[in-house]
């Protein structure tokens, strides 16, 4: 935390040389980044390389037992990795040197389980120094996945174990130079060989591998790198192998609560907003459904739209983007992964091309002056940046153009070295002397590092952001608005695209309450009274609730203001997870969309405070929560 704190000083100090000097930066807000955190979010995007004996036995788990002589790529060349890899915008490569079938990518002494007895190269092979030059030679960053599980192991599970897994570690650390991170699988225990007992074996995963001591042994070989594993320390588990993270990303975590082998994934993708310890999100997924290389699969590899959404979703939304290529047989990425792998890279440079505000100093409600003025956000600077006074947490931003522009993109930046701050805001366009907000499918709250927007195209001489909530003074250091061209985004989702659990609505007909459900949008259930109480048959973890107003022309039974509440019990639904207004739900009746933090219910009941029309009872037409 010192060391932070001097960092800041010192960035501020650089930018104070340059401007005023007389007022100061804003106090951070803990928790804090490190400055290798804020180093290696910059990467934004980078790959992971499943590669190993399963490749071979077309397995995604070995059970370590595999023979070492089925390792025989024909072709492999690292250095084919690394083009490949540049060309689709990675910034590094995660390696898994071991996974859990416990076979060494490199010819580790400890074991005889590696490519020293394998066909490759005759057995004089060593993988990891291969992809280390060719990473050097790209000018890519390196780092490894090492599987603290390891299914060929006769000694897993005992003490000894641990031994072998530390020292495989320091060899790894010590003899192939700098590596940007160190992936701690949570994947752990369970059936294997283990040396031919084939049993299953459990561990304590809160301590059996001594990850204290692992973290100091770290800290003193590579102390730039960031340690990944479920909750941290260096950086999270999104909580999915999906490859996104929630529009709602805050970088922090309950010190303590999330250890290796982290139950309750879900909040992983949202981060704890009262968290007081720094572990950004890490989107792992692969572009292919499987992390291993499978021939079956080469038809099912993701497509570069697929990709390009998972960027937006992940960059996008405050996390990097852990890319997985499973490389093939031969010991190539294969050519379709490459293709869309490189194609997605151009459409996101082709997308977010031209900064339609860089150099344009917006107005802005309130400036903190010196240094931290208004231009700092489009002078391509990360360092500099806009704040507000201490004690105004709300702000605008307004962008005004000679002429009217088109616009689908946005980009937004705060200055994460003091802390992440924006818990909410809104943007807005022009449209003749009015405001109106932008059109799109997702909440607008926390910004963090990086968010993205993409909203349905305007045209309009004015844009502007309003921050609404945030945890201290604004610090933003960049924004950015662009025109995507056409793109296939989807803005108004239809009510039958999105899921739901299942849930009955109680207190009228099964019949009834279908209307709700049965994606039929000229269907309306009216419930008499103030209130909807939902049933959703069990405990379920929640975080949003939907509301398709009636559509008939009448619009009968639209709600204004509304307030919702969760319970375990039908007679007591007394906790309220959000209230406002369902703002121009009368000339505009959308579906409406609340967003809350992920709370535990089995009822949900949603309470009209105020109608359009008073009197008239409720009208929905659809409802969706998940
Ligand atoms: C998981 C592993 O079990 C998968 O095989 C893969 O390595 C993925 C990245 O992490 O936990």
């Amino acid at each position: 935390m010192k060391r932070n704190t001097i960092l800041c000083s010192l960035a501020a100090a650089a930018v104070f040389t340059a401007c005023t000097k007389d007022v100061a930066a804003p106090e951070p807000i803990l928790p804090i980044p490190q400055e290798k955190q804020v180093d290696w979010q910059k990467m934004e995007t980078y790959a992971f390389i499943h590669f190993g004996l399963n490749t071979f036995n077309d397995r995604e788990w070995g059970y370590g037992d595999s023979d070492p002589k089925t390792f025989n790529p024909t072709r492999l060349d690292c250095e084919q990795w690394a083009q490949t890899l540049v060309k689709a915008g990675m910034k590094g490569v995660i390696l898994t040197a071991k996974h859990h079938d416990g076979f060494c990518l490199w010819p580790y002494e400890g074991t005889e389980y590696s490519v020293k007895n394998s066909p490759w190269r005759d057995g004089k092979g060593n993988l990891v120094k291969e992809l280390q030059e060719a990473c050097k030679k790209y000018n890519l960053k390196f780092a490894v996945y090492l599987s603290p599980w390891d299914r060929n192991r006769a000694d897993y599970a005992s003490p000894s174990y641990v031994g072998y897994f530390h020292a495989q570690l320091r060899d790894l650390m010590t003899n192939y130079g700098e590596v940007f991170e160190v992936w701690f699988d949570g994947a752990n225990g369970g059936d294997g060989w283990y040396g031919g007992a084939k049993e299953a074996r459990t561990i304590d995963r809160k301590n059996y591998y001594n990850f204290p001591k692992i973290y100091e042994m770290l800290d003193e070989l590579q102390p730039q790198a960031i340690i990944f594993s479920d909750g941290g320390p260096g950086c999270r588990w999104v909580g999915n192998e999906n490859g996104f993270a929630g529009a709602t990303n805050w970088s922090f975590l309950r010190a303590g609560e999330v250890y290796p082998g982290y139950p309750n994934y879900r909040e992983l993708q949202y981060g704890h907003a009262d968290g007081n310890q720094w572990v950004p999100a890490e989107c792992d997924v692969s572009i292919r459904p499987g992390w291993f290389y499978h021939p079956e699969e080469d038809d099912r590899v993701k497509t570069p739209e697929q990709l390009v959404d998972l960027y937006y979703r992940s960059v996008g939304h405050n996390a990097t983007l852990l890319l997985n290529f499973p490389v093939d047989r031969e010991g190539l990425i294969h050519p379709i992964d490459s293709a869309n792998a490189v194609k997605f890279h151009e459409i996101i440079n082709q997308q977010l091309k031209t900064n339609l505000v860089a150099g344009i100093a917006p107005t802005v409600s309130n400036e903190r002056g010196g240094c931290f003025v208004a231009k700092a956000m489009t002078d391509d600077d990360y360092d500099t940046y806009w704040a507000t006074e201490d004690g105004v947490t709300t702000g605008d931003i307004t962008f005004t153009f000679a002429q009217p522009q088109r616009m689908n993109r946005m980009m937004l930046q705060e200055y994460i070295p003091l802390g992440q701050r924006v818990k909410s805001f809104v943007v807005e366009y022009k449209n003749g002397e009015t405001w109106l907000p932008v059109k799109l499918n997702e909440e607008t709250t926390t910004i963090g590092y990086k968010r993205l927007l993409r909203f349905e195209a305007v045209e309009s001489d004015g844009i502007r952001i309003r921050i609404t909530d945030a945890r201290g003074p604004l610090c933003i250091n960049n924004v950015g608005v662009y025109d995507a061209g056409e793109t296939a985004d989807v803005f108004t989702q239809k009510a039958s695209d999105i899921p739901t659990l299942p849930f009955t609505v109680n207190g009228v007909s099964a019949e009834e309450g279908g209307k709700v459900t049965d994606k039929q949008e000229n269907t309306t259930l009216f419930v008499e009274g103030d209130k909807l109480l939902v049933d959703l048959g069990s405990e379920q973890t929640i975080s949003s609730f939907r509301y398709l107003p009636d559509q008939s022309e009448y619009g009968k039974g639209r709600i204004a203001a509304y307030e919702l509440r969760v319970g375990m019990n039908a007679n007591a639904v007394n906790q309220l997870v959000k209230a406002g207004e369902f703002s121009n739900i009368q000339n505009n009746p959308i579906m409406q969309s609340l967003y809350f933090t992920p709370v535990k219910a089995r009822y949900v009941e949603l309470k009209a405070v105020r109608m359009i029309k008073e009197g008239e009872p409720l009208g929905v037409a659809e409802l969706r929560i998940k």
